[in-house]
């Protein structure tokens, strides 16, 4: 399929505990994105990076830090002019940048929206309940409405129904994330799920629920769902983490369903990596994604 592509960097870096995601939007273009995506024939355009304004706010819990900065963020990102017809990959950017991304996507279309969260981490923290302070661990509370946000941030431009969410690799999930994560009805698949049955029989359910309802799909890669021995450039590594072979597997499943509608590519910390392997692996897979396949084989469009 023939997409037309925008990417858009998203060099957010105050909702990690620790500096260097403000890099990720340049180390993925200096990887090559924009040419792998041109060779596999999609029309390409990179309109730079957004830059935000703090905006006042401050929070009754004393570990929340950097509130202003990244309530600026998070609104900058649901203002941006973003097309209606095409595709936007979002470069991160720490996670906080989906508290961004998917209101404005959410907002942006008719169908409904659903959310696959691939991440070792669950990000269902509240202002209240996060015990860091780190906000990328808060985005899927604030996007889906079961927290108010506001004042602190501006109210979601649109909101997701959390049983249209999807998290697929978690392993690093506190008590009061299960809890919200069962209470929310949120679609989940562990580490020890995907080492039962694999990655593709949870991917498949949840895109047979997507097509099925219709909706647009919007993809939130935190590059800590890969396991750190391929992907070291995270702040937040968690051992036990999907493959190359199951992360390669779940672009090419992604991919065959043509139902994915956007993308953010979230967590990148090219400060940490080793010669820019992890960079250079993300363009890959987002190649996957984009429909880079080792042999045609025939669509296999339903379980
Ligand atoms: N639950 C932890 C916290 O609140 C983990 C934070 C999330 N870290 C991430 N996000 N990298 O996926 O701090
Ligand atoms: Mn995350
Ligand atoms: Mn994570
Ligand atoms: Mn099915």
């Amino acid at each position: 399929m023939h997409r037309q592509i925008d990417l858009i960097g998203v060099p957010v870096q105050c909702g990690a505990g620790r500096r260097g995601c403000v890099m990720g939007p340049d180390a993925l273009r200096t990887a090559g994105l924009d040419r792998a995506l041109t060779a596999l024939g999609h029309d390409v355009r990179d309109l730079g990076n957004l830059a935000a304004r703090p905006r006042d706010a401050i929070h009754r819990n004393p570990a929340i830090h950097d509130l202003s900065e990244a309530a600026g963020w998070v609104d900058t990102i649901q203002r941006a002019e973003i097309a209606p017809d095409r595709f936007p990959i979002f470069l991160g950017g720490d996670h906080l940048m989906a508290a961004g991304t998917v209101p404005a996507m959410a907002a942006r279309t008719d169908r409904p929206l659903f959310v696959l969260w691939l991440d070792a981490h669950s990000d269902i923290h509240t202002l209240d309940s996060s015990e860091s302070g780190n906000l990328h661990g808060t985005p899927i509370s604030y996007v889906t409405g079961r927290a108010d946000f506001t004042p602190h941030f501006p109210a979601p431009a649109a909101t997701v129904d959390p049983k249209n969410v999807c998290m697929i690799g978690l392993r690093s999930v506190d008590g009061y994330e299960k809890q919200a994560l069962a209470e929310a009805g949120i679609d989940t698949a562990d580490m020890r799920h995907i080492d039962e049955h694999g990655i593709a029989a949870p991917l498949r359910a949840f895109l047979d629920r997507v097509r099925d309802a219709d909706g647009a799909l919007h993809v939130s890669f935190d590059v800590d769902f890969l396991d750190p021995a391929i992907a070291p450039a995270v702040g937040t590594t968690v051992p036990g983490g999907a493959t190359f072979r199951e992360a390669h597997l779940a672009m090419e499943l992604l991919a065959e369903s043509g139902l994915v509608t956007s993308l953010d590519l979230a967590e990148l910390n090219p400060f940490l990596d080793d010669r820019g392997r992890t960079a250079t692996l993300l363009v890959d897979l987002v190649s996957s994604l984009f429909g880079k396949t080792v042999l045609d084989r025939p669509t296999r469009s339903r379980l």
